[in-house]
């Protein structure tokens, strides 16, 4: 039970409009349907001492990323490749910005979450490179707290995000070499680590092998979770920040197409979270660190911070859902449509 002395079940009622007896179809549309009614869900002083300020009004349009000009159908396969220059040595030097600052973003419709974010995102921009690249992360510390980046993957002790923090105001940059290639994360790792991440400082970071896998439709997807009545407990769970995003605008994939996504969990609080994909099976790399060795499954489990490459493509046209296996996850908004198009590729 949380502080409110509403428990996240019977949040999902309110939310869902049982309550209230009112009548709820699953599927598009019914994420709108669900906040039509303004109810302030919680307001008063959170963990970190700032003004709270969750919150259900009437907005039905989200605004969403709406200062880093990002929507989770563009995040879906946005990625950064940074600011390239060739090296003397001929090696390939990529360098990126990043900038945390506090910004109150829509996490759902009309449900305003006071987050900490990198470039104004949650989660942060996809970092991408390939292999054997020379990164240079210029990471600039705009908001209230100390904060860091600790990349997932090979690098130097001092480039670790561990040690150095960085105070308001402050900046440093991280250097290292892209290696091995797989898709990997990036988190603050400042102390006490579960709240920077519940906040939102957390991004996808792939590294492409020299030689590039094979040609396909290619999608990032960050599963998190949302605690926006400050129980320490998640009340919305999203695949790339917006819980039902792609419940109400399915992603179109045509038949026969091949398709990948690289899949990263950063949830808070709960040990596991899941994609399951419907009328299919896919190919799954394990962090995505070797190309030939696979399993075929409709169903991959990964703890906070795991993450996998999974490759599939439809055989039949039509709509198909792909939603947590946490069935609770899928009904707090972690689900969306792939919509199979009968255009052949
Ligand atoms: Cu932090």
């Amino acid at each position: 039970m949380s502080k409110s002395g509403m428990s996240r079940r019977n949040l999902l009622k309110v939310s869902l409009g049982v309550l209230g007896g009112t009548a709820v179809l699953a599927g598009k549309g019914f994420a709108q349907e669900k906040y039509n009614e303004g109810v302030v869900l919680n307001a008063g002083i959170g963990h970190d001492g700032h003004q709270m300020t969750a919150k259900r009004h009437n907005q039905k349009t989200a605004d969403y990323f709406k200062d880093c000009d990002m929507n989770p159908m563009k995040f879906l396969d946005t990625f950064d490749y940074g600011k390239v220059t060739r090296l003397p040595g001929g090696e390939v030097q990529r360098e990126y910005k990043i900038v945390a600052r506090e910004r109150e973003i829509e996490v759902a419709p009309g449900v305003i979450y006071p987050a900490w974010t990198y470039n104004g995102c949650v989660p942060g921009p996809t970092i991408r490179c390939t292999e054997g690249d020379r990164l240079k992360i210029h990471f600039t510390n705009a908001s209230s707290m100390p904060h860091t980046i600790h990349f997932h993957g090979v690098h130097p002790a001092g480039m670790d995000g561990v040690f150095e923090i960085v105070p308001t105001g402050g900046s440093f940059t991280y250097e290292f070499t892209a290696d091995p290639f797989g898709v990997f994360l990036y988190h603050c790792h400042v102390m006490p680590v579960k709240k920077h991440i519940e906040k939102g400082l957390y991004g996808a970071f792939i590294v492409d092998p020299k030689t590039p896998r094979p040609s396909a439709r290619e999608f990032i997807m960050v599963m998190n979770g949302f605690d926006t009545d400050f129980d320490g407990e998640n009340e919305f769970y999203t695949v790339n920040g917006y819980s039902n995003y792609y419940s109400e605008n399915p992603i179109d994939i045509k038949l026969n197409e091949p398709v990948r996504i690289y899949l990263v969990n950063m949830t808070e609080f709960d040990l596991i979270n899941s994609f399951h994909l419907h009328g299919n099976m896919f190919r799954l790399y394990r962090t995505g660190t070797k190309l030939d060795e696979y399993e075929h499954t409709d169903t991959v489990m990964l703890c906070q911070g795991e993450r996998c490459v999974i490759e599939f493509s439809y055989k039949y046209p039509g709509m198909y859902m792909f939603h947590a296996h946490q069935s609770e996850f899928a009904e707090l908004g972690w689900m969306g449509f792939f919509n199979v198009l009968p255009d052949v590729v």
